[in-house]
């Protein structure tokens, strides 16, 4: 097997701690560390993306691609270079230790002159990939298909307004959503790139909306009758390739599940740039997806708050993570999904080992954001106050109102006859937000002092 690609980084790399000034060793994330009854790889499950992090050149709408990257190189037989990416990709991720990776249908194998020569390339290299899966242990977290790069797609894939246009895509997701169960993946992912418009002057809402209705409903079908267990994923984003985008944010894709009777059938991929261009935090999105119970899987990254795009930047903020992670633990964890590095490097990150650092800083963050949030939910600092403050809810009044015994009537009558007299209190904002960095900084004290493996 090769062991070319990164001969510069000697695998796997190790936890070093704290103290450690070798820029190849975690300095947090320790798979093994039991963190609330839970190993740390089992609460993050990290992936890695084999679009940015492999397929992707570094080129931008300005300039031409700036990494080292042999496989993408001009002018090489495709299906070779497809399998020398592979490799690479699966010498990278042993190298790093993490234990899942995701990919599109083209990010695998290349497209063919007609539909029948991309499936037999993708048939063809999903054989090397269960082979590569099988020698190294690492698994499928999901995949997906890519219904936004070919020109076929402009006007969308589901949404289009050429029905042959929705066959193609659909034979697509058929072939993906079986490969995809064919290497035990945990779950499938629709990110609807081009699901949206350019402009309300050509577009038909409603027709679009019911077309990606028809389309989810199909998908869901195939998976029920394929017997794939792993869950299906919607991943949000309101704008960037189009200009408005579907499935905007969590609660657009929550409304549109329940109004087309999905509900139950999808959960959401929820991607923390996405979140942020869509106008809200992570952690809202993140919050609101669990009390809907849609909260499936994570692809972590940040933004830049200087500009409005989809920078997909390596995540490095401990204290926004945090507030994110806590949302997910107290929930009950990621169960099917994990943390996939829907990641990019900055242009001038050319070589190869800066994949290795961005990865590396990356997993520490959201290991130090789980200790955090671990901290968060022992010690109930914030779940108390949130308690304490809708303790009127547990009264009679409170769950008369609710279950529909009480109507404006009623309460009209009550009020005037003098029986309610509220008083308003303080919602601790301040104090909540000191607690939650006596957390982030008393993680100081935790975070490196994993009491078991080095590795
Ligand atoms: C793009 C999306 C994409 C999906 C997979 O913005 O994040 O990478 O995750 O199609
Ligand atoms: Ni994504
Ligand atoms: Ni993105």
């Amino acid at each position: 097997m090769n062991d070319d690609y990164f001969g510069d980084v000697t695998g796997p790399i190790a936890f070093g701690g704290l103290d450690s000034a070798d820029p190849l060793s975690f300095k947090v994330y320790q798979p093994d560390r039991v963190v609330l009854g839970k190993r740390m790889e089992d609460h993050l499950r990290v992936a890695v993306c084999l679009w940015h992090s492999f397929n992707w050149s570094g080129s931008d709408v300005f300039g031409a691609g700036t990494f080292d990257r042999p496989w993408l190189a001009p002018g090489l037989d495709p299906m070779a270079a497809a399998r020398t990416k592979l490799d690479a990709a699966f010498e990278f991720m042993t190298k790093l230790g993490v234990p899942f990776f995701c990919f599109h249908d083209r990010d695998l194998a290349p497209e063919g002159r007609t539909f029948a020569e991309s499936a037999t390339n993708l048939d063809a290299m999903v054989a090397e990939a269960e082979a590569q899966m099988a020698r190294t242990g690492v698994k499928l977290l999901w995949g997906t298909a890519n219904l936004f790069s070919h020109p076929r797609y402009a006007a969308g894939a589901a949404t289009n307004p050429d029905p042959e246009v929705f066959a193609y895509a659909a034979a697509q997701v058929k072939q993906m959503l079986e490969v995809t169960h064919r290497l035990g993946g945990a779950n499938y992912v629709l990110w609807g790139g081009r699901e949206g418009y350019e402009t309300l002057l050509n577009t038909d809402l409603g027709r679009e909306e019911a077309q990606l209705a028809r389309f989810l409903t199909m998908v869901a079908e195939h998976k029920h009758r394929i017997g794939f267990t792993g869950t299906l994923l919607l991943e949000p984003k309101p704008q960037e390739p189009t200009k408005h985008q579907y499935d905007y944010d969590c609660a657009t894709v929550d409304g549109f599940l329940v109004r087309h009777g999905l509900s139950g059938e999808y959960k959401v991929n929820i991607e923390v740039n996405h979140a942020t261009l869509a106008g809200h935090s992570f952690h809202h999105e993140v919050a609101y997806a669990a009390g809907r119970g849609i909260l499936g899987s994570v692809d972590v990254n940040r933004g830049d708050y200087q500009n409005g795009w989809d920078t997909d930047q390596f995540p490095n903020s401990v204290d926004e993570l945090s507030l994110a992670l806590y949302e997910i633990v107290r929930s009950g964890g990621l169960t099917t999904g994990g943390f996939n590095f829907d990641t990019k490097l900055r242009r001038q990150s050319m070589d190869r080992t800066d994949l290795f650092y961005a990865h590396i800083g990356g997993m520490d963050t959201l290991a130090r954001a789980l200790v955090v949030a671990a901290g968060m939910v022992e010690r109930e600092t914030l779940a108390r106050h949130r308690e304490a403050r809708y303790a009127g809810w547990g009264t009679q009044l409170g769950s008369e109102i609710l279950s529909g015994k009480q109507t404006l009537e009623t309460l009209a009558a009550r009020t005037a006859a003098g029986e309610f007299d509220p008083h308003p209190v303080s919602g601790r904002q301040e104090l909540l937000e000191n607690m939650v960095n006596r957390e982030i900084w008393a993680a100081d004290r935790r975070s490196g002092a994993g009491p078991d493996s080095r590795r």
